[in-house]
């Protein structure tokens, strides 16, 4: 095993990647820019280097200074983690030849040709896997193209020879479209990719986007370890990831499984990587290979009892995957959900700011993969993820329902996250029924639905005072022994300053606490101590169930005393000004 690792990455990444590490008895280096001086993963780490400013251009991805730290360090190894460096091919080769340094990946030569997407199909196809029906060189004309959109049919889709995540794909659904798409998929892919090179397929409409994690050796041992569902997707980011698919069914697993391994065999690759799939109809179509560990990669290790990372450490390394594919045994159901400092009802545009609370679920079932804590500053300088939150259950219905008290117990004030939209999803009836297809969100979800929710479950405070609570304020009281969570709403005088925090996981305004129910059936009785301010009623009046019988003051609260059910007032013993104990009758009805 490896003695020193350095980890060219940040964030909850960074930490997971180190978590492994130290467990093998390996010492950890960081990196950092300089936005990341108080990371957690520079925190976590044996040692750790600045390797430049807070653009990632000029740090994270500075592949020589990397490098450099590592020889300095005197690293035997270096991880990528996902993003930055990850899936490059150039990187990758230039870890491999530099003296004492191992690459945890792939080899830089396999990364290289599953990074361009004609040469990947070609490969696939070869050891007998299904993609999506399409050309397997790069097209050069409108005419081509326009002869292949006659041959499958329209919907097609042009996409680039380097792209991946929706960049430099386009979809063409007529003769007329081929012309202007055509280019804008070349400007695209050099734009992105440095490579105008497209190639194109037959667009399916609304598939599935399931993916295949794998796992080689070096001794020729390939292992699949089940798929994830990442269907559920908006703008082609992932937001909640699940293992296993509720979509597919036991043989359409083993086949699925059967033919990443197959697939990655035959491209000579190593270490962990993930086969991406297209399914639509109970037919799949390979789409691409990324080649580095993935943000989701949590569920199929909770569901397998599998620490990918390790054996990514372990098989760079040179050790033999000491399972066999039959031992590989998919129990119960995880799923991820990311949580990221954004605005669900604000198109979910980012939200930098201070965590001023930060107050994940804990208990069974529940893993959490981050880097920060309560008042820590989530940046601007790179993605918004503040962590991921995994539940996992003995069976999909199990996990939902444990994912519902997770997120309502995950307490987050001074940005806005994404919670409100995954506890929106958990009440949604397409995702709880596992029906939902890659074009759900973008094509589905209605604005309206977001907004309620940033209301609902949104925070209280945020930086740009954009809070949905910050209107109203909260006390806690205790009537007769009781507990209340009392909301002060602006309308009131706001004379209790402050917000009490009770420490019991209530999260603004919902249904979880108590409404103080100030009335009896028969006499109407004082909740608290307190002065009546007015009277509304007098004896003989009728009244109606929540009718206004008196005004009492307690706590510096004008508090409405209302009658819980109709009646004929029968007699009235207080008056204004008068002081009453808690229990005192008000008001008593016939
Ligand atoms: C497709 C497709 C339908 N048919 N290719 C989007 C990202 C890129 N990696 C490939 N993508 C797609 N390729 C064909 N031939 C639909 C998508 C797609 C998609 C795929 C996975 C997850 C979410 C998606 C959302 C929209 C479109």
């Amino acid at each position: 095993m490896f003695d020193k690792v350095l980890v060219a990455n940040r964030g909850e990444i960074a930490v997971r990647v180190m978590a492994a590490c130290e467990e093998l008895g390996c010492e950890t280096v960081a990196v950092y820019s300089d936005a990341d001086r108080n990371g957690g993963h520079v925190d976590y780490a044996d040692v750790a280097y600045n390797v430049g400013p807070a653009p990632a251009s000029e740090s994270y991805l500075d592949q020589e200074t990397i490098i450099d730290v590592a020889e300095r360090a005197g690293a035997d190894a270096i991880h990528p983690g996902y993003g930055f460096l990850a899936e490059n091919a150039d990187f990758a080769r230039r870890v491999e030849e530099t003296p004492d340094i191992t690459w945890v990946g792939p080899p830089s030569d396999a990364m290289e040709t599953l990074g361009e997407k004609t040469k990947a199909r070609t490969v696939m196809q070869d050891a007998g896997v299904p993609v999506v029906p399409g050309t397997t060189e790069p097209v050069d004309d409108a005419d081509e193209v326009r002869a292949l959109g006659e041959e499958f049919g329209y919907p097609i889709a042009i996409k680039a020879e380097g792209g991946g995540g929706g960049r430099g794909m386009k979809i063409v659904r007529s003769e007329a479209e081929v012309d202007d798409a055509l280019e804008s998929a070349r400007r695209e892919g050099e734009a992105y990719f440095g490579n105008d090179s497209v190639y194109v397929e037959k667009y399916l409409e609304a598939p599935k986007h399931i993916e295949v994690q794998v796992l080689a050796d070096r001794h020729g041992n390939v292992r699949h370890l089940g798929e994830r569902d990442c269907s559920l997707q908006r703008r082609h980011q992932k937001v909640i990831e699940e293992a296993p698919s509720p979509a597919l069914d036991a043989d359409l697993r083993d086949e699925i499984g059967e033919a990443a391994r197959q697939g990655v065999r035959e491209a000579g690759y190593t270490n962990a990587g993930t086969v991406e799939f297209l399914v639509e109809d109970g037919e799949f179509y390979f789409m691409e290979v990324n080649t580095r560990i993935q943000v989701e990669h949590t569920v199929s290790e909770e569901v397998t009892g599998i620490d990918i990372v390790r054996w990514q450490l372990r098989v760079a390394a040179g050790e033999a995957l000491a399972f066999a594919q039959d031992d590989v045994g998919i129990d119960g159901h995880a799923i991820e959900y990311r949580i990221n400092a954004e605005n669900p009802a604000a198109d979910f545009t980012p939200t930098p700011g201070q965590l001023t609370t930060y107050r994940p679920p804990t208990s069974i079932g529940i893993r959490l993969d981050h880097a920060v804590a309560q008042g820590d500053e989530i940046g601007g300088d790179y993605d918004s993820m503040i962590g991921k939150l995994i539940v996992r259950g003995d069976d999909r219905d199990h996990c939902l329902e444990r994912s519902k008290r997770a997120l309502e117990h995950f307490d987050v004030d001074g940005v806005h996250t994404t919670i409100p939209f995954h506890r929106l999803m958990l009440d949604d009836g397409t995702f709880v029924a596992g029906d939902h297809t890659t074009k759900y969100l973008d094509h589905e979800l209605e604005a309206d639905a977001l907004e309620a929710a940033v209301d609902r479950w949104g925070p209280a405070e945020t930086a740009d005072g954009d809070g949905t609570g910050s209107t109203s304020s909260e006390v806690t009281v205790e009537v007769d022994g009781k507990r209340f969570d009392v909301v002060i709403e602006d309308a009131l005088p706001r004379t209790t300053a402050g917000s009490a925090d009770t420490g019991g996981g209530t999260s603004g305004g919902t249904a979880t606490t108590d409404t103080a129910e100030v009335a009896t059936a028969d006499a109407i009785t004082a909740e608290m101590q307190g002065t009546i301010l007015s009277v509304a009623v007098d004896e003989g009046d009728e009244v109606a169930a929540g009718d206004v019988v008196c005004v009492l003051e307690a706590m510096k609260m004008e508090n409405d005393v209302v009658a819980a059910t109709g009646g004929t007032v029968e007699t009235v013993p207080i008056t204004a000004g008068d002081s009453v104990d808690m229990g005192d009758t008000l008001v008593t009805l016939e």
